[in-house]
């Protein structure tokens, strides 16, 4: 018998998402056929950029999410300077990079212990463990040991978001990525403070972090094979190693599931956004986000998000830890829900152990800023990478003031609902065949959704003025 489950809001993630799941008998066994993944709210942060200052898009552009902040400020400042066909100086490039860095630390740690592993590993009957669907939670000692490192966790959270506001100023939204360069400068005293959180997280992901994967990953070996999604993966690159950009830590490419191959680049007029099942109106379908529009309607035809299908080459693709790690030949083994959790984990050693050698590059009192006044603004594009995979902006700027903003998030691509060739987005896709023991409590596609780490606040964002139920799901839009 066919039943749809709606889970509403799904939750342990970032935001507020909604999924629809069709769940059928197929030759004998009980599968997902079909799934909806809905963002529910509306970001509008484009409406909100237009006619301010150029300068200001960095320090608005973080509000979109407090967990990510970092990665919309070096998008922002990336596409501001693009506009201007300026580079910022060594120092600057260093700083951002070890800024942007601790903000992947903090979300992956976060993502592990807070919001996946709970789905895995039993805990005591409280908080954050409850609400739970107690089901398919197998009791083992080791996962026990997981379970006892969630203070510790913590502590390695909030040491990383110490070490971001070392250079950062504060977390989460930093002040000082600024376009022109960076607004704090490298002291011996900074860097030797920030030198000492990172030695103890480096500590805590490889003895702890890395070792506590792989023990779920023991212990659930079928979610090896569960959850493969599209297979199509991409990354935008990310932690310029130079000053040309031409050499980053992680290099961007992209991997299609048709033929395997790695291609080392993106072509960014490649990348078009479809609106047939999101609230917007047809008139932006199959734009790129360089001429992209943000107009609102709700309720439309058979539109079921508010989040626009991103594709690349009209096809989606899933983009992350394992895109970034497969396309730089770190992580190959496989795509589903353990290999996302992984190659998180394995990242999020590589970045650090970078950040270290990253930090005796600093060179104490060479510059970090050159004013941007004076300069033609024009058009611009910063893509570069947030915890949770590829992230671009889009600016268009006259007199100093911004005519046109688009965001394109990791979440959007993956959250991605359907495009106008009928074809689902990458968690749809993964959902679609998972076999589900108990249809009123789908555990797996939890476990797969968690799998993507999605930020709906980072894709979606509402100003609700109203409670009435009739309109309160009409934006309203701040200007
Ligand atoms: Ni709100 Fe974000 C990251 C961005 S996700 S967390 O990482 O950009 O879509």
């Amino acid at each position: 018998m066919k039943t749809i489950k709606i889970v509403d809001p799904v939750t342990r993630i970032e935001g507020h998402m909604k999924i629809e799941i069709t769940v059928d008998t197929v030759i004998g066994q009980q599968q997902i056929v079909d799934a909806r993944t809905s963002g529910t709210l509306f970001r509008g942060f484009e409406k909100i950029l237009e006619g301010r200052d150029a300068q200001d898009a960095t320090v608005i552009t973080q509000r979109i999410c407090g967990v990510c902040p970092i990665s919309h400020g070096m998008a922002s400042v990336m596409a501001v300077e693009n506009a201007a066909l300026y580079t910022p100086p060594p120092n600057a490039r260093i700083l951002r990079n070890l800024t942007l860095g601790t903000n992947f630390l903090q979300s992956h740690i976060l993502h592990f212990y807070l919001l996946a592993a709970l789905d895995f590993v039993p805990g005591p009957q409280t908080s954050p463990w409850l609400p739970v669907w107690d089901f398919d939670l197998k009791d083992h000692p080791d996962l026990a040991a997981v379970a006892s490192h969630l203070p510790q966790a913590i502590e390695a959270r909030r040491r990383a978001h110490e070490m971001g506001a070392v250079f950062g100023g504060r977390m989460p939204s930093s002040h000082t990525y600024i376009p022109g360069g960076f607004s704090a400068t490298p002291t011996q005293e900074r860097i030797d403070l920030f030198y000492s959180h990172l030695n103890w997280l480096i500590d805590f992901i490889r003895n702890i972090y890395l070792a506590d994967v792989n023990t779920v990953a023991e212990i659930y070996p079928e979610y090896l094979s569960i959850g493969k999604g599209c297979e199509n993966l991409l990354t935008y690159g990310v932690f310029d190693l130079d000053d040309t950009g031409a050499t980053k830590l992680l290099k961007p490419g992209y991997v299609e599931s048709q033929d395997g191959l790695i291609k080392e680049s993106i072509n960014d007029r490649d990348i078009t956004e479809s609106v047939t099942f999101s609230w917007y109106a047809d008139s932006a379908d199959n734009l790129t986000p360089a001429v992209g529009d943000t107009q609102p309607i709700f309720p439309k035809g058979d539109a079921y998000s508010w989040l626009k299908a991103p594709r690349y080459l009209d096809k989606p693709f899933e983009v992350g830890p394992l895109a970034r790690m497969w396309v730089n030949g770190d992580y190959q083994r496989g795509v589903s829900v353990l290999d996302r959790h992984a190659s998180r984990a394995q990242e999020t050693l590589k970045i650090a152990k970078a950040m270290a050698d990253w930090l005796g590059e600093l060179i104490e009192g060479d510059p970090v800023y050159e004013t941007l006044s004076g300069r033609a603004i024009g058009s611009g594009i910063g893509l570069t990478e947030a915890p949770r995979g590829a992230l671009g902006h889009w600016v268009d700027i006259a007199n100093g003031k911004i005519q046109h903003y688009q965001v394109l998030t990791p979440t959007c691509w993956n959250a991605s609902p359907k495009d106008g060739n009928n074809v689902p987005g990458p968690i749809e896709q993964a959902l679609i065949g998972t076999p589900v023991q108990d249809s009123d409590r789908p555990v797996e596609a939890l476990r797969i959704i968690h799998s993507f780490d999605p930020c709906l606040s980072c894709a979606v964002h509402l100003l609700r003025l109203d409670r009435n139920p009739e309109t309160s799901a009409k934006p309203v839009i701040l200007r």
